[in-house]
């Protein structure tokens, strides 16, 4: 086992033992996760993604014009940089950096990308984005940072606002964060986004389970856990729990817990925000200014947040 390892089962173990169990939601990312995941953002249910997709088309023209000269594009959860080469048409970087915390697909997705835009410099980095982020060999150059899926959502408003502060300390005065985040809306819309009807979100959420089988060698069964989903008026966000069917034991090599019938693991927090609060954050955080665009039904949000005095929406 490697000391990354260790650190990780450290990090699961002191989830599970806690009095209130939980697991972080990067572990839902494993293959079959990471498939999963993609089939939700084809639901009809799931508005996000394709919501967000519509919006970086309809504005593309709007967007690349806020962010002006592109010099480096630092892409946060890139994945299989499929958004962020969407960018490259009209924004054009220097640079392009990939980070996520797997760098399995990031590799094969930058040599297809880099064959299609040759001039562009393009590298891929493991990056774990609960740790803070530093770039000094990009001290002098204009960074602009792409977040978009509303990954943000997995941050409570504080730990958002933490990294904003991070992200604006980075940019040093130039650039921006072009990020993209989900809205507050009917409570119908938000629970059938998590709830569909094909259950895809709760094989999604219970893999989690396999793939933690899989990191501490323990014997969680799927099938005496259910998928729950239900938003948290009180905070903001939806949040997912898979709840124990019955009373049981679960091992693991050097230990063991006892889940009680009903008992809950906490799985994710999905923060929805107004277009109002979420400026605020950033303005907050040490941005100049703010520009955003939504969909029609205002089920969707784009910021960008940068040190331009003079864009203001
Ligand atoms: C990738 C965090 C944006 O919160 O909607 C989808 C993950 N969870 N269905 C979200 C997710 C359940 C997704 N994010």
């Amino acid at each position: 086992m490697s000391s990354m390892d260790g650190a990780r089962v450290e990090e699961i173990l002191s989830g599970l033992l806690a009095q209130n169990p939980s697991i972080s939601p990067k572990y839902f990312y494993d293959g079959l996760g990471s498939r999963l995941f993609e089939i939700i953002t084809l639901l009809d249910e799931y508005y996000p993604t394709r919501t967000e997709g519509a919006i970086m088309s309809q504005y593309s023209a709007e967007i690349a014009k806020a962010i002006g000269k592109c010099d480096v594009l630092l892409d946060l959860g890139a994945g299989n940089c499929q958004k962020g080469g969407a960018l490259f048409e009209s924004l054009m970087p220097v640079e392009y950096r990939a980070l996520d915390i797997s760098k399995e697909f990031l590799e094969e997705a930058i040599a297809g990308l880099q064959e299609k835009f040759p001039q562009i410099l393009m590298t891929a980095q493991e990056f774990d984005l609960q740790n803070s982020l530093s770039f000094p060999e990009l001290a002098t150059r204009k960074k602009t940072f792409f977040y978009p899926g509303s990954s943000i959502g997995n941050f409570d408003p504080e730990s958002a606002s933490n990294l904003f502060r991070n992200l604006a300390e980075v940019c040093d005065g130039m650039g921006g964060l072009l990020i993209g985040v989900d809205l507050i809306k009917p409570l119908d819309v938000l629970d059938k986004a998590y709830n569909d009807s094909l259950g895809i979100t709760a094989a999604f959420n219970k893999n989690i389970l396999l793939n933690i089988n899989r990191i501490l060698a323990s014997n969680f069964r799927l099938e005496c856990w259910d998928h729950y989903a239900i938003f948290n008026e009180e905070l903001g966000c939806i949040q997912m729990y898979l709840r124990a069917i019955e009373d049981q034991m679960v091992t693991w090599p050097g230990g063991r817990r006892l889940f009680k019938s009903g008992e809950l693991i906490h799985t994710e927090n999905s923060y929805k925000y107004t277009q109002e609060h979420f400026e605020s954050l950033l303005i907050s955080a040490g941005f100049k200014s703010t520009q955003s665009w939504t969909d029609s039904r205002q089920h969707f949000l784009i910021t960008y947040a940068s040190f331009d005095e003079g864009a203001v929406n």
